[in-house]
Protein backbone atom coordinates (compact mmCIF):
# COMPACT_ATOMS: atom_id res chain seq x y z
CA UNK A 1 0.00 0.00 0.00
CA UNK A 2 1.44 3.41 -0.86
CA UNK A 3 1.92 5.92 1.91
CA UNK A 4 -0.35 8.48 3.45
CA UNK A 5 -0.74 9.60 7.08
CA UNK A 6 -3.24 7.77 9.09
CA UNK A 7 -5.62 9.99 10.95
CA UNK A 8 -8.58 8.70 13.32
CA UNK A 9 -11.01 8.69 10.41
CA UNK A 10 -9.10 6.53 8.19
CA UNK A 11 -7.31 3.96 10.80
CA UNK A 12 -10.38 1.52 11.04
CA UNK A 13 -10.65 0.90 7.22
CA UNK A 14 -6.62 0.53 6.92
CA UNK A 15 -6.80 -2.02 10.28
CA UNK A 16 -9.78 -3.68 8.99
CA UNK A 17 -7.77 -4.51 5.95
CA UNK A 18 -4.88 -6.17 7.79
CA UNK A 19 -6.14 -10.00 8.84
CA UNK A 20 -3.78 -10.72 11.82
CA UNK A 21 -5.25 -7.31 13.57
CA UNK A 22 -8.59 -8.40 12.55
CA UNK A 23 -7.77 -11.88 14.83
CA UNK A 24 -6.76 -9.58 17.26
CA UNK A 25 -9.62 -6.68 17.68
CA UNK A 26 -12.16 -9.51 16.26
CA UNK A 27 -15.33 -8.00 14.43
CA UNK A 28 -17.80 -5.82 15.27
CA UNK A 29 -18.19 -2.87 18.13
CA UNK A 30 -16.45 0.71 16.95
CA UNK A 31 -13.01 1.26 17.92
CA UNK A 32 -11.88 4.11 20.66
CA UNK A 33 -8.69 5.48 19.06
CA UNK A 34 -6.19 7.73 21.04
CA UNK A 35 -3.31 9.56 20.06
CA UNK A 36 -1.05 9.13 23.19
CA UNK A 37 2.37 9.91 21.20
CA UNK A 38 4.37 11.60 24.09
CA UNK A 39 7.80 11.04 21.95
CA UNK A 40 9.59 13.47 19.97
CA UNK A 41 9.25 11.80 16.77
CA UNK A 42 6.12 9.81 15.58
CA UNK A 43 2.59 9.58 16.01
CA UNK A 44 1.11 7.15 18.68
CA UNK A 45 -2.83 5.24 18.74
CA UNK A 46 -4.05 2.91 21.23
CA UNK A 47 -7.05 1.48 19.82
CA UNK A 48 -9.33 -0.72 21.53
CA UNK A 49 -12.53 -2.38 21.00
CA UNK A 50 -15.53 -0.18 22.13
CA UNK A 51 -17.25 -3.19 23.40
CA UNK A 52 -14.13 -5.37 24.08
CA UNK A 53 -11.32 -3.27 25.68
CA UNK A 54 -9.23 -5.82 25.75
CA UNK A 55 -9.07 -6.35 22.48
CA UNK A 56 -6.73 -3.22 21.58
CA UNK A 57 -3.68 -2.58 19.49
CA UNK A 58 -1.06 -0.04 19.17
CA UNK A 59 0.11 1.23 15.73
CA UNK A 60 2.72 3.65 15.52
CA UNK A 61 3.37 5.42 12.27
CA UNK A 62 6.59 7.56 11.12
CA UNK A 63 5.63 10.91 9.58
CA UNK A 64 7.82 12.38 6.80
CA UNK A 65 8.76 15.40 9.18
CA UNK A 66 10.48 15.55 13.02
CA UNK A 67 7.16 15.72 15.27
CA UNK A 68 8.91 17.96 17.97
CA UNK A 69 9.13 20.67 15.33
CA UNK A 70 6.92 20.21 12.77
CA UNK A 71 6.86 19.94 9.49
CA UNK A 72 9.41 23.05 8.77
CA UNK A 73 12.03 20.05 9.79
CA UNK A 74 11.97 17.23 7.16
CA UNK A 75 12.70 14.05 8.42
CA UNK A 76 12.70 10.84 6.38
CA UNK A 77 10.10 8.01 7.14
CA UNK A 78 12.82 5.40 7.00
CA UNK A 79 13.30 5.14 10.45
CA UNK A 80 10.63 3.16 10.76
CA UNK A 81 11.63 0.50 8.48
CA UNK A 82 14.53 0.50 10.97
CA UNK A 83 12.58 0.45 13.58
CA UNK A 84 10.53 -2.61 12.15
CA UNK A 85 13.76 -4.69 11.04
CA UNK A 86 15.47 -3.34 14.55
CA UNK A 87 11.68 -4.99 16.56
CA UNK A 88 11.75 -7.88 14.72
CA UNK A 89 15.22 -9.22 15.50
CA UNK A 90 14.59 -8.43 19.03
CA UNK A 91 11.50 -10.45 18.78
CA UNK A 92 13.99 -13.31 17.99
CA UNK A 93 16.70 -12.49 20.28
CA UNK A 94 14.74 -11.22 22.90
CA UNK A 95 11.27 -11.88 22.62
CA UNK A 96 9.75 -11.47 26.52
CA UNK A 97 11.36 -8.04 26.34
CA UNK A 98 9.98 -6.34 23.76
CA UNK A 99 6.33 -6.32 22.35
CA UNK A 100 4.58 -8.67 20.19
CA UNK A 101 4.50 -7.32 16.48
CA UNK A 102 0.57 -7.97 14.53
CA UNK A 103 1.83 -5.88 11.30
CA UNK A 104 4.62 -3.75 9.87
CA UNK A 105 4.56 -2.30 6.84
CA UNK A 106 7.74 -0.18 5.39
CA UNK A 107 5.14 1.56 2.81
CA UNK A 108 3.35 2.81 5.02
CA UNK A 109 5.82 3.43 8.05
CA UNK A 110 3.70 1.59 10.41
CA UNK A 111 3.94 -0.44 13.31
CA UNK A 112 1.09 -2.28 14.50
CA UNK A 113 2.14 -4.09 18.12
CA UNK A 114 1.16 -5.60 21.54
CA UNK A 115 -0.64 -2.71 23.52
CA UNK A 116 1.55 -2.53 26.98
CA UNK A 117 -1.54 -1.70 28.81
CA UNK A 118 -0.18 -2.69 32.46
CA UNK A 119 2.80 -0.93 31.67
CA UNK A 120 3.93 2.59 32.48
CA UNK A 121 7.27 4.52 30.80
CA UNK A 122 9.94 3.75 33.34
CA UNK A 123 10.81 7.77 33.22
CA UNK A 124 7.12 8.35 34.80
CA UNK A 125 7.58 5.51 37.06
CA UNK A 126 10.95 6.94 38.39
CA UNK A 127 10.03 10.66 38.93
CA UNK A 128 6.93 9.21 40.54
CA UNK A 129 9.54 7.07 42.98
CA UNK A 130 8.43 3.75 42.28
CA UNK A 131 11.11 1.15 42.58
CA UNK A 132 11.61 -2.20 40.11
CA UNK A 133 13.06 -5.32 41.25
CA UNK A 134 13.23 -6.57 37.98
CA UNK A 135 14.89 -3.38 36.06
CA UNK A 136 18.53 -3.46 36.15
CA UNK A 137 18.73 -7.31 35.66
CA UNK A 138 16.40 -6.97 32.72
CA UNK A 139 18.16 -4.11 31.02
CA UNK A 140 21.41 -5.90 32.05
CA UNK A 141 20.08 -9.18 29.87
CA UNK A 142 18.61 -6.90 27.26
CA UNK A 143 22.19 -5.36 27.11
CA UNK A 144 24.34 -8.53 26.78
CA UNK A 145 21.64 -10.72 24.51
CA UNK A 146 21.13 -8.17 21.89
CA UNK A 147 24.72 -6.63 21.78
CA UNK A 148 26.52 -9.69 22.20
CA UNK A 149 24.52 -11.84 19.70
CA UNK A 150 24.56 -8.77 16.72
CA UNK A 151 28.59 -8.82 17.55
CA UNK A 152 31.61 -10.43 15.78
CA UNK A 153 31.97 -12.51 18.87
CA UNK A 154 28.63 -13.66 18.44
CA UNK A 155 28.02 -14.34 14.91
CA UNK A 156 29.22 -15.28 11.29
CA UNK A 157 31.35 -13.10 9.03
CA UNK A 158 29.15 -12.83 6.47
CA UNK A 159 26.04 -13.50 7.97
CA UNK A 160 26.82 -10.22 9.80
CA UNK A 161 27.76 -8.26 7.24
CA UNK A 162 24.30 -9.07 5.36
CA UNK A 163 22.71 -7.93 9.07
CA UNK A 164 24.41 -4.86 8.97
CA UNK A 165 23.86 -3.79 5.45
CA UNK A 166 20.13 -4.00 6.73
CA UNK A 167 20.56 -0.93 9.23
CA UNK A 168 23.95 0.82 7.62
CA UNK A 169 21.26 3.47 5.84
CA UNK A 170 19.65 4.70 9.08
CA UNK A 171 21.70 7.71 7.77
CA UNK A 172 19.38 10.52 9.24
CA UNK A 173 18.35 9.00 12.62
CA UNK A 174 22.48 8.74 13.62
CA UNK A 175 23.44 12.57 11.97
CA UNK A 176 20.53 13.15 14.86
CA UNK A 177 22.81 11.66 17.15
CA UNK A 178 26.22 12.77 15.90
CA UNK A 179 24.91 16.34 16.13
CA UNK A 180 22.53 16.40 19.21
CA UNK A 181 24.74 14.57 21.22
CA UNK A 182 28.22 15.00 20.22
CA UNK A 183 27.95 18.60 18.75
CA UNK A 184 25.74 21.34 19.75
CA UNK A 185 25.95 20.47 23.74
CA UNK A 186 29.81 21.77 23.03
CA UNK A 187 29.15 25.28 21.65
CA UNK A 188 26.65 27.77 21.52
CA UNK A 189 23.55 26.86 18.93
CA UNK A 190 20.30 27.92 18.89
CA UNK A 191 18.93 24.68 18.87
CA UNK A 192 19.71 24.11 22.79
CA UNK A 193 18.16 24.44 25.69
CA UNK A 194 18.25 27.46 27.94
CA UNK A 195 18.39 28.34 31.59
CA UNK A 196 20.95 31.15 32.77
CA UNK A 197 22.97 29.75 35.58
CA UNK A 198 23.30 26.44 33.13
CA UNK A 199 24.26 28.36 30.66
CA UNK A 200 26.99 30.05 32.22
CA UNK A 201 28.17 26.79 33.37
CA UNK A 202 28.36 24.96 30.44
CA UNK A 203 30.03 28.17 28.99
CA UNK A 204 32.86 28.81 31.72
CA UNK A 205 33.47 25.82 32.18
CA UNK A 206 32.66 22.67 29.52
CA UNK A 207 33.27 24.75 26.56
CA UNK A 208 36.31 26.31 27.40
CA UNK A 209 37.67 23.05 28.85
CA UNK A 210 40.11 21.82 25.73
CA UNK A 211 40.20 18.41 27.01
CA UNK A 212 36.91 17.77 27.92
CA UNK A 213 35.68 18.60 23.91
CA UNK A 214 38.29 16.92 22.65
CA UNK A 215 37.58 13.65 24.79
CA UNK A 216 33.67 14.26 23.39
CA UNK A 217 35.01 14.46 19.73
CA UNK A 218 36.77 10.73 20.33
CA UNK A 219 33.72 9.28 21.62
CA UNK A 220 32.03 11.11 18.59
CA UNK A 221 34.74 9.04 16.20
CA UNK A 222 33.87 6.10 18.00
CA UNK A 223 30.13 6.61 17.29
CA UNK A 224 31.14 7.47 13.78
CA UNK A 225 33.26 4.59 12.85
CA UNK A 226 32.77 2.00 15.58
CA UNK A 227 30.35 -1.03 14.29
CA UNK A 228 31.07 -3.43 17.20
CA UNK A 229 27.31 -4.71 17.10
CA UNK A 230 23.58 -3.31 16.37
CA UNK A 231 22.44 -0.55 19.03
CA UNK A 232 18.74 0.28 20.05
CA UNK A 233 20.88 3.78 19.45
CA UNK A 234 17.92 5.47 21.71
CA UNK A 235 17.89 3.47 24.82
CA UNK A 236 16.58 5.77 27.83
CA UNK A 237 14.28 5.77 30.48
CA UNK A 238 11.53 6.90 27.91
CA UNK A 239 12.34 4.09 25.76
CA UNK A 240 10.89 1.32 28.52
CA UNK A 241 7.69 0.30 29.55
CA UNK A 242 7.53 -1.41 32.93
CA UNK A 243 5.71 -2.69 35.78
CA UNK A 244 6.84 -4.83 38.81
CA UNK A 245 6.72 -8.17 37.28
CA UNK A 246 7.63 -6.93 33.46
CA UNK A 247 9.91 -4.99 31.64
CA UNK A 248 9.84 -3.89 27.87
CA UNK A 249 12.13 -2.11 25.60
CA UNK A 250 10.39 0.09 23.02
CA UNK A 251 11.64 2.84 20.30
CA UNK A 252 14.38 1.41 18.32
CA UNK A 253 14.10 3.60 15.37
CA UNK A 254 17.62 4.31 15.62
CA UNK A 255 18.85 1.06 15.55
CA UNK A 256 21.84 1.02 13.70
CA UNK A 257 25.77 -0.74 14.25
CA UNK A 258 27.80 1.21 16.52
CA UNK A 259 30.12 0.75 19.80
CA UNK A 260 28.89 -1.69 22.47
CA UNK A 261 29.61 1.32 25.24
CA UNK A 262 26.55 3.49 23.84
CA UNK A 263 23.64 1.65 24.84
CA UNK A 264 25.02 0.84 28.08
CA UNK A 265 26.48 4.30 28.86
CA UNK A 266 23.61 6.34 27.86
CA UNK A 267 20.89 4.26 30.04
CA UNK A 268 23.31 4.75 32.93
CA UNK A 269 23.02 8.21 32.29
CA UNK A 270 19.42 8.04 32.53
CA UNK A 271 19.63 6.56 35.88
CA UNK A 272 22.21 8.71 37.09
CA UNK A 273 19.72 12.26 35.66
CA UNK A 274 16.67 10.54 37.87
CA UNK A 275 19.09 10.11 40.77
CA UNK A 276 19.99 14.06 40.47
CA UNK A 277 16.51 15.19 39.93
CA UNK A 278 15.78 13.28 43.60
CA UNK A 279 17.43 15.90 45.12
CA UNK A 280 14.00 17.36 43.94
CA UNK A 281 11.64 14.68 44.02
CA UNK A 282 12.45 13.33 47.36
CA UNK A 283 12.89 14.49 50.75
CA UNK A 284 15.54 11.67 51.73
CA UNK A 285 18.13 9.62 49.61
CA UNK A 286 16.49 6.18 50.16
CA UNK A 287 15.20 6.37 46.65
CA UNK A 288 18.30 7.70 45.21
CA UNK A 289 20.13 4.72 47.09
CA UNK A 290 17.75 2.24 44.89
CA UNK A 291 18.74 4.18 41.87
CA UNK A 292 22.26 4.07 42.21
CA UNK A 293 22.48 0.19 43.29
CA UNK A 294 20.30 -0.39 39.63
CA UNK A 295 22.27 1.63 37.86
CA UNK A 296 25.61 -0.24 38.79
CA UNK A 297 23.70 -3.54 38.56
CA UNK A 298 22.62 -2.96 34.73
CA UNK A 299 26.74 -2.90 33.95
CA UNK A 300 27.29 -5.96 36.51
CA UNK A 301 24.61 -8.42 34.92
CA UNK A 302 25.38 -6.91 31.57
CA UNK A 303 29.18 -8.05 31.79
CA UNK A 304 28.26 -11.33 33.40
CA UNK A 305 25.99 -12.36 30.99
CA UNK A 306 28.08 -11.12 27.94
CA UNK A 307 30.70 -13.51 29.36
CA UNK A 308 28.28 -16.52 29.59
CA UNK A 309 27.40 -16.01 26.16
CA UNK A 310 31.26 -15.65 24.94
CA UNK A 311 31.64 -19.05 27.04
CA UNK A 312 28.94 -20.91 25.41
CA UNK A 313 29.79 -19.64 21.80
CA UNK A 314 31.46 -22.09 19.41
CA UNK A 315 33.51 -20.47 16.52
CA UNK A 316 32.20 -16.56 15.30
CA UNK A 317 33.66 -14.29 13.02
CA UNK A 318 36.38 -13.01 15.47
CA UNK A 319 37.50 -15.82 17.35
CA UNK A 320 37.52 -19.98 16.01
CA UNK A 321 39.03 -22.54 18.07
CA UNK A 322 42.89 -23.43 18.78
CA UNK A 323 43.40 -19.58 17.98
CA UNK A 324 43.81 -18.33 21.73
CA UNK A 325 45.43 -20.79 24.37
CA UNK A 326 43.23 -20.61 27.64
CA UNK A 327 45.49 -17.57 29.27
CA UNK A 328 45.06 -15.83 25.91
CA UNK A 329 41.69 -15.61 25.64
CA UNK A 330 41.08 -14.22 29.32
CA UNK A 331 43.07 -11.33 28.71
CA UNK A 332 41.80 -11.00 25.81
CA UNK A 333 38.15 -10.97 27.59
CA UNK A 334 39.44 -9.03 30.15
CA UNK A 335 40.74 -6.35 27.60
CA UNK A 336 37.87 -6.50 26.33
CA UNK A 337 35.41 -5.85 28.59
CA UNK A 338 37.66 -3.00 30.17
CA UNK A 339 37.35 -1.37 26.49
CA UNK A 340 33.54 -1.66 26.70
CA UNK A 341 33.20 -0.71 29.86
CA UNK A 342 35.59 2.53 29.29
CA UNK A 343 33.21 3.35 26.62
CA UNK A 344 30.37 3.25 28.39
CA UNK A 345 31.19 5.83 31.28
CA UNK A 346 32.10 7.92 28.41
CA UNK A 347 29.23 7.65 26.68
CA UNK A 348 27.52 7.94 29.92
CA UNK A 349 29.21 11.34 30.44
CA UNK A 350 28.01 12.99 26.84
CA UNK A 351 24.70 11.90 27.71
CA UNK A 352 24.58 13.44 31.06
CA UNK A 353 25.80 16.92 29.27
CA UNK A 354 23.32 16.66 25.99
CA UNK A 355 20.35 15.82 28.31
CA UNK A 356 20.98 19.07 30.27
CA UNK A 357 21.91 21.91 27.55
CA UNK A 358 21.10 20.43 24.34
CA UNK A 359 17.63 19.90 22.89
CA UNK A 360 15.87 16.72 23.97
CA UNK A 361 16.01 17.13 28.01
CA UNK A 362 14.77 15.20 30.65
CA UNK A 363 11.21 15.63 32.11
CA UNK A 364 12.45 14.56 35.28
CA UNK A 365 14.18 17.74 35.26
CA UNK A 366 13.28 19.92 32.66
CA UNK A 367 9.24 19.61 34.38
CA UNK A 368 10.67 21.43 37.28
CA UNK A 369 9.02 24.84 37.18
CA UNK A 370 11.57 26.68 39.41
CA UNK A 371 14.88 27.72 36.97
CA UNK A 372 16.80 28.16 40.02
CA UNK A 373 15.84 24.43 41.26
CA UNK A 374 16.30 23.20 37.53
CA UNK A 375 19.92 25.26 37.10
CA UNK A 376 21.17 23.70 40.59
CA UNK A 377 20.14 20.01 39.41
CA UNK A 378 21.05 20.82 36.17
CA UNK A 379 24.96 22.05 36.87
CA UNK A 380 25.32 18.90 39.51
CA UNK A 381 24.68 16.50 35.89
CA UNK A 382 27.15 18.77 33.94
CA UNK A 383 29.51 18.73 36.69
CA UNK A 384 28.97 14.75 36.73
CA UNK A 385 29.70 14.75 33.08
CA UNK A 386 33.09 16.40 33.28
CA UNK A 387 34.17 14.13 35.90
CA UNK A 388 33.19 11.00 34.36
CA UNK A 389 34.56 11.79 30.44
CA UNK A 390 37.87 13.38 32.03
CA UNK A 391 38.11 10.44 34.22
CA UNK A 392 36.82 7.66 32.12
CA UNK A 393 39.58 5.99 31.05
CA UNK A 394 41.48 5.54 34.18
CA UNK A 395 38.09 3.90 35.89
CA UNK A 396 39.08 0.29 35.86
CA UNK A 397 35.83 -1.52 37.70
CA UNK A 398 32.37 -1.26 38.50
CA UNK A 399 33.28 -0.83 42.37
CA UNK A 400 35.79 2.13 41.37
CA UNK A 401 32.93 3.73 39.46
CA UNK A 402 30.05 3.25 41.99
CA UNK A 403 32.72 4.90 44.86
CA UNK A 404 33.54 7.76 42.55
CA UNK A 405 29.84 8.53 42.15
CA UNK A 406 29.20 8.02 45.48
CA UNK A 407 31.43 10.70 46.45
CA UNK A 408 30.48 12.82 44.02
CA UNK A 409 26.94 13.18 45.11
CA UNK A 410 27.50 13.45 48.38
CA UNK A 411 29.75 16.47 47.71
CA UNK A 412 27.15 17.92 45.63
CA UNK A 413 24.05 16.90 47.59
CA UNK A 414 22.17 20.21 48.39
CA UNK A 415 20.68 18.35 51.24
CA UNK A 416 23.78 18.76 53.04
CA UNK A 417 23.99 22.39 52.74
CA UNK A 418 20.38 22.70 54.79
P1 LIG B 1 8.73 8.25 19.45
O1 LIG B 1 9.42 7.39 18.45
O2 LIG B 1 7.99 9.36 18.86
O3 LIG B 1 9.71 8.66 20.50
P2 LIG B 1 7.73 6.14 21.20
O4 LIG B 1 7.98 4.83 20.55
O5 LIG B 1 8.64 6.53 22.30
O6 LIG B 1 7.63 7.32 20.12
O7 LIG B 1 6.23 6.12 21.72
C1 LIG B 1 5.64 7.27 22.28
C2 LIG B 1 4.76 6.87 23.44
O8 LIG B 1 3.74 5.97 23.02
C3 LIG B 1 5.50 6.12 24.54
O9 LIG B 1 6.09 7.03 25.43
C4 LIG B 1 4.39 5.31 25.19
O10 LIG B 1 3.68 6.12 26.11
C5 LIG B 1 3.48 5.00 24.02
N1 LIG B 1 3.74 3.65 23.47
C6 LIG B 1 4.61 3.32 22.49
N2 LIG B 1 4.59 2.00 22.24
C7 LIG B 1 3.66 1.47 23.08
C8 LIG B 1 3.16 0.15 23.32
N3 LIG B 1 3.59 -0.90 22.61
N4 LIG B 1 2.20 0.01 24.28
C9 LIG B 1 1.74 1.07 24.98
N5 LIG B 1 2.17 2.33 24.80
C10 LIG B 1 3.12 2.53 23.87
C1 LIG C 1 15.94 16.17 17.64
S1 LIG C 1 15.90 14.52 18.08
C2 LIG C 1 15.91 14.52 19.78
C3 LIG C 1 16.07 13.20 20.43
O1 LIG C 1 14.85 12.49 20.51
C4 LIG C 1 15.12 11.11 20.46
O2 LIG C 1 14.53 10.46 21.55
C5 LIG C 1 16.62 10.96 20.45
O3 LIG C 1 17.17 10.83 21.73
C6 LIG C 1 17.02 12.23 19.81
O4 LIG C 1 18.37 12.56 20.03
MG1 LIG D 1 11.56 7.41 19.08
Amino acid sequence: MSYRILERSSLPDYLDSLPRVKEILGDGGDLDIEEIGDGNLNYVYKIRRSDAPDRAVIVKQAVPYLRMVGESWPLSRDRMTFEIRGLELYNELVPELVPSIYHADEEMSVLVMELLDEHVILRQGMIDGITYPRIGTDIGIFLAETLFRTSALGMDSIERRELMDRFTLNHELCKLTEEFIFTFPLMEHESNYSNPATDAFARTVLRTDTDYKLRVLQLKNLFLTKADALLHADLHTGSLMVNEADTRIIDMEFAYFGPFGFDVGKIIANFLMSYTSHFFHSRDDSYQAWILDEAMKIWRVFEQRFLDLWSQQGDSAMLIDGLLDESELEEFKRRFMLDIFHDTIGFCGCSLARRTVGIAGVADIRDIEDPDTRAELEIINLKLSHLLISRADTIDSIEELESLIRTFYAEQSPRSRN
